[in-house]
Formats: C-alpha cells, sequence, structure tokens
C-alpha cells in the first residue's frame, strides 16, 4: 500500500483505465464542453493527441471571462518517415478540413496537425487511419515512433533498415483494441475478452514514461543518434548489413532549476544480430518497464534508471533476460548531423530532392506555396515522401525522367530555398513552442528564423557565413528539438528570455554546455560576434565551431555535462 500511495498520479490513471479507454467516449460524447475530462487528457496521449488551447489569446479570453479557446493537436505516427504521394494528398485534406490549414512536420519524422476542436477528433483521426497512417501511440507512456535515417545514397540499405525500424515499430504498438472501439467504431469486447486483455510486453500500466528508438546509419547521424531511449548503429561491411550496435539511455528532456534532470547521450553497450533486434528491443523495453521510476515522472527515462542502477546491472538484467549477452560493439564513425538537400542520385539510378521545410511548418506564404507545391508533387509522384529526422522533406524515387516535372513545381511554388540558404539556417531547428504547446516559456519556431537573419549577419562580418554551424531552439527545456546537440542551443526560460549552450560536436557526439543563463536577443547577438572573431582568427583547418569551442576551454561543465557513462563514447 505505501509503494502505491508513492506512485505518480498517471500510474493511477493508467491502471484505471481499462487498458486505455477511461471515459474517453463519454468525454467526446460530451457536448456542453470542448474539453476532456481530466483522466482522460493524459490517455489521449496513447491515441496520439493532446488537449490544448490557443496561448495567444489566453490571457485575453481570461480578462473576457471567457474559458481558454481549448483545441487538440493530433500526431500520425509515420515509422522511418516513410509517406506514399497518397497519404501525403490525404494528410493535406486533412489538415485543412479539420485542422489550422498547416501541416507539420516533427523532428521524429512524424505529422502533426494542429487547432483541431473536440468533434473533429473522431472524423480526423479515422480519416489518418483510413490512409494507411495511424495516431496510435504517437504519444504517451509507449514506444514513440520509430526513427531511420532517410539515406538518399544507397537505396537497398534503407530499404532494409526501414523495413527493421518498421518491424520494431509493430512489434511495440500496444495490444489494446481501445483505439478501434473508440475511434473507428470496432466492436465491444465481451465480457469474458474484457477480463482476458493482456499487454504482453507493456503489462497494463504500460512504460513509466515515453520511450524512443532510432536507427542510424554511419557516417550520417541525421536521427540524431544519441538523444533516444534505445538506438540501433548500422553496421556495414562490403556494402552489407552485418548488424547494429545497440546505444540505450539517451534523451533531452530537463527541468530549469532541478538537477536531477539532465540531458544524456546514449551509451554504446553492444553489437546485435538483425535477427535478434526485435528480442534485444523487447527486452531493454521490458527492463525500462520493470526498473523505470513510476514515482516521479521527471526521473522515469531509461536514462535515469540506466545511471542509477549501473551499467553492470543493465548487462546482467540483459543476459538474465535473453539467455545470452550482447558482442562486443563495432567501429563506426559518425561525421555529421542534419540532412542533405538539393538533388542526390542513389546506387539504383533514382534521384532524390530534400526540400527544406523551415521547421517542419508546411503552409501556404507569401514567398512559398509550400502546401499547393507539395499537392502538386504528391499529384505526380511515382516515389516516395520521406520525413527527415530535421524537419524537412524527401522527394524519394524520382526516376530521370520525372525530374524535370518536379523541377518546375518546385521553383514555380519558392521550394527550391535549398539553393539559397546559409549552412546555418539549412541546420536551424525549433521547436513548435508557442501558441500551442502548452509547456512553453519563450518563443520557438516563431522566433528562430529572424534570429538566424540576425546572426548570418554576423557570420558574414566575420567570413563564417558558409561554415555549417548547428543552432538550435526550444521554447522550453524538455528540448523537443533536441538543442543539447547543437554548436548553439538556446532553450527558453521566460519572455524573451533564453539559456544559451554552447560546444556540441557538429556529429552529435557530444552534448554542448550551458554558457550564458536567461540572456535576451542582444546579449546573445553580442556573445556570438565576440566568439565568432576569436573563431575566425583562431580555428584550426576544417575544424567546427563546437570543437573549436570546446578546444579552447571556454566551456565550463554545467548541469548539462555527460554521465560517466558518457565518457565512453567513441570518438
Ligand atoms: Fe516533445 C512534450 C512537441 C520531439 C522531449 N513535445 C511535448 C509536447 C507534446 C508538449 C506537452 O507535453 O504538452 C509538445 C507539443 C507541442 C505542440 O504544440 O505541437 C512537443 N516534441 C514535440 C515536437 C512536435 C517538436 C517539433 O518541433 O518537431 C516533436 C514531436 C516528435 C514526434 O513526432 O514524436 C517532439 N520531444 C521531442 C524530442 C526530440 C526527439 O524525440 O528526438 C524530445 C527530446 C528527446 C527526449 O525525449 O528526451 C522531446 N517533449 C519532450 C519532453 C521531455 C521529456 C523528458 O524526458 O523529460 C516533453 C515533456 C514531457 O514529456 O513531459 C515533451
Ligand atoms: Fe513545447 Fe518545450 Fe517541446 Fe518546445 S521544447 S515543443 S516548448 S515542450
Amino acid at each position: 500500500m505505501a509503494e502505491t500511495a508513492k506512485l505518480s498520479p498517471v500510474e493511477g490513471i493508467k491502471a484505471r483505465s481499462n487498458f486505455l479507454r477511461g471515459t474517453l467516449l463519454e468525454s467526446l460524447a460530451d457536448s456542453a464542453t470542448g474539453t476532456l475530462a481530466e483522466d482522460d487528457t493524459q490517455l489521449s496521449k496513447f491515441h496520439g493527441f493532446y488537449q490544448q488551447d490557443d496561448r495567444d489569446v489566453r490571457d485575453e479570453r481570461r480578462r473576457q471571462m471567457l474559458e481558454p479557446d481549448h483545441q487538440f493537436m493530433i500526431r500520425a505516427r509515420v515509422p522511418g518517415g516513410i509517406c506514399t504521394p497518397k497519404q501525403w494528398l490525404a494528410m493535406d485534406a486533412i489538415a485543412a478540413k479539420h485542422a489550422n490549414g498547416t501541416i507539420r512536420l516533427t523532428t521524429r519524422q512524424a505529422f502533426q496537425l494542429h487547432g483541431v476542436i473536440k468533434r473533429g477528433l473522431k472524423p480526423t483521426i479515422r480519416a489518418i487511419y483510413d490512409s494507411l497512417l495511424d495516431t496510435i501511440a504517437a504519444c504517451g507512456d509507449v514506444n514513440r515512433n520509430v526513427m531511420s535515417s532517410v539515406l538518399p545514397e544507397q537505396s537497398a540499405l534503407h530499404q532494409q533498415i526501414f523495413q527493421h525500424a518498421a518491424a520494431v515499430s509493430r512489434h511495440l504498438l500496444p495490444n489494446t483494441r481501445a483505439y478501434h472501439e473508440i475511434w473507428l467504431d470496432g466492436e465491444k469486447l465481451t465480457a469474458e475478452e474484457t477480463a482476458n486483455q493482456h499487454e504482453p510486453i507493456y503489462g497494463p500500466t504500460y512504460l513509466p514514461r515515453k520511450f524512443k528508438i532510432s536507427f542510424a546509419v554511419p557516417p550520417r547521424n541525421d536521427v540524431d543518434l544519441f538523444a533516444h531511449d534505445l538506438s540501433f548503429i548500422a553496421i556495414i561491411e562490403n556494402g552489407e548489413l552485418q548488424g547494429y550496435n545497440v546505444a540505450v539511455g539517451g534523451g533531452m528532456g530537463v527541468t530549469h532549476g532541478d538537477p536531477k534532470t539532465y540531458p544524456r547521450l546514449a551509451t554504446v553497450v553492444g553489437f546485435c544480430l538483425p535477427e535478434q533486434l526485435l528480442q534485444v528491443t523487447e527486452t531493454i523495453v521490458k527492463i525500462q518497464r520493470d526498473f523505470g521510476d513510476r514515482t516521479d515522472r521527471k526521473h522515469a527515462r531509461l536514462k535515469y534508471t540506466l545511471d542509477d542502477q549501473g551499467e553492470d546491472w543493465f548487462h546482467e538484467q540483459l543476459v538474465h533476460r535473453m539467455g545470452y549477452s550482447l558482442s562486443l560493439a563495432r567501429e563506426y564513425e559518425f561525421t555529421h548531423t542534419g540532412d542533405r538537400l538539393g538533388w542526390q542520385q542513389t546506387d539504383n539510378g533514382l534521384w532524390h530532392l530534400g526540400l527544406f521545410i523551415e521547421n517542419g511548418r508546411v503552409q501556404d506564404l507569401p514567398d512559398r506555396k509550400q502546401l499547393t507545391g507539395l499537392r502538386a508533387i504528391a499529384e505526380i509522384l511515382k516515389g516516395e515522401f520521406r520525413l527527415t529526422p530535421n524537419q524537412n522533406l524527401l522527394i524519394a524515387n524520382v526516376a530521370e525522367e520525372d525530374r524535370a516535372a518536379i523541377d518546375q513545381i518546385v521553383v514555380s511554388h519558392g521550394l527550391d530555398s535549398w539553393n539559397r540558404l546559409s549552412p546555418m539556417r539549412e541546420h536551424a531547428l525549433a521547436c513548435v513552442g508557442f501558441p500551442t504547446c502548452g509547456l512553453a516559456m519563450a518563443e520557438s519556431e516563431r522566433y528562430l528564423p529572424e534570429l538566424v537573419g540576425k546572426i548570418e549577419q554576423l557570420l558574414t562580418r566575420h567570413d563564417l557565413l558558409q561554415q555549417a554551424i548547428t543552432i538550435r531552439m526550444t521554447g522550453c527545456p524538455n528540448g523537443c528539438a533536441r538543442p543539447y546537440l547543437s554548436e548553439i542551443g538556446l532553450v527558453g526560460k521566460g519572455p524573451g528570455l533564453y539559456n544559451l549552450h554552447l560546444g556540441a560536436a557538429f556529429n552529435g557526439t557530444r552534448l554542448n554546455s550551458l554558457f550564458r543563463e536567461s540572456v535576451q536577443e542582444a546579449e546573445i547577438l553580442q556573445v556570438l560576434d565576440q566568439l565568432f572573431a576569436d573563431y575566425a582568427a583562431g580555428r584550426n583547418e576544417d575544424e567546427y565551431f563546437g570543437d573549436f569551442l570546446y578546444r579552447q576551454g571556454l566551456l565550463s561543465n554545467s548541469s548539462h555535462s555527460t554521465t560517466p557513462f558518457n565518457e565512453q563514447i567513441p570518438a
């Protein structure tokens, strides 16, 4: 009893929910309010949506004694980011009909729609399902969208690794029929079936917290492999996939002022064969299910379980549960993060076009008719779309003879900006932030493009405009744009205030450090101006900005410094 009392309230909600049903049906049927019952706002996440309100009008509505402008964000899983032209057209139509008319490409290769009202939830989720995508487990204490490198260089390898990512994604889907009952009018369970329900992998209270998986193919680290609970590094020899190095315990989420929270790079713990992939994945998920901290949601990710229990303990758990240990990790090297934009050809002769979508927001703007242009491309594309891990979009598998038609649409709709971008803007990432995110403390998506413009002026002054430098901004410390892995990281602290983090590695293998706390734009620009001057004068050949700052010893060890395990990350 004492144990139960200490569990976080969300554990009780999950336990009482009858495998994620809660009172969602009743909440949806209640037309007197645009909101869900309180417990259902937690359960809704497992079904792929969040209750939000438009924060731009929150204060004004409060003054007018009105309820907040409630609305919902819906996230659709897209394993490995692959989406057919038909699915794209479906998302486009759904966004226009039920959401705010924009599509958001996320940092985990998924779709988000914003501004859906309560009575639009069911038709939206149904329409997404009918397009052969779905929102099941897009959020909640389960495995989330499985990420996989978009890999426009090697077609056969991409297919193979994508298939593995998709298999892992399927394997970890919740078993409950709740989703089908609520959203797809599936048949209700009989009393006997209700009594016999079970979740073979998750158990009745699912995981202590969200769980994230990614697949990367060195040398490209486009998925930011070390940021996830579990990651697989493809080991390729002579063009053949040998298996995967397994990395565990990455995560970004931090709470300002709470030293027990920190970003952490995943630790490489061994190597597994492709045929061991599902067993290794399931075992690691179950270790976290059984030992993750269910009393404190801020301390509940696998990164904390690992640090609390130790790496030896983790290996013992693996051997005990699988009957064998992982082999020794194989050598690998990452050279860069980010996406490759523009046209590239794969070994099979097909072409792939990486398009820049600023902060992943697909919308029609005066100078960029992105929605219209991508709709036109989807109507003629014989290949597929790939949502990239960095909020961009790859038009994949285009035959030589079809390139000109795509180029024509791209240019006429202003989708060709990749030609003109500075490398910094190309690499910039911002989370959603205001006005929809309930956790935002400062602007992000709506502010970073303007700030990058000002930083570009500094770079020009120091003759550094063509230098690739990663910059990422989030409206709070949760880390949705993985800001602790960027050379310049800006983490929202309050309106117009950011913590400035500096010095991550360009290839995503070193976290940055807190350099200035609660700074405004003028100070950010002043600090960067000076550091760019030092960098321009003192850098070694081909030295990245983050590496230069790190070498100079300018970065103190902060609460965001790496944990002991991270010292073992190979260079
Ligand atoms: Fe995130 C919560 C948006 C990727 C760490 N994230 C949220 C919520 C749902 C806010 C909330 O809980 O009320 C945000 C919705 C904003 C909105 O209005 O749309 C939100 N996260 C996003 C997206 C859309 C950012 C983007 O601009 O693309 C990304 C959607 C990913 C997806 O498709 O599944 C997104 N979030 C991430 C990542 C990056 C990643 O996974 O590679 C992280 C850091 C990695 C990690 O998990 O450690 C991340 N999001 C968080 C956290 C902190 C978790 C933690 O361990 O402390 C929260 C807060 C929470 O869970 O309580 C959060
Ligand atoms: Fe919201 Fe914070 Fe995530 Fe940005 S980092 S989307 S502000 S939770």
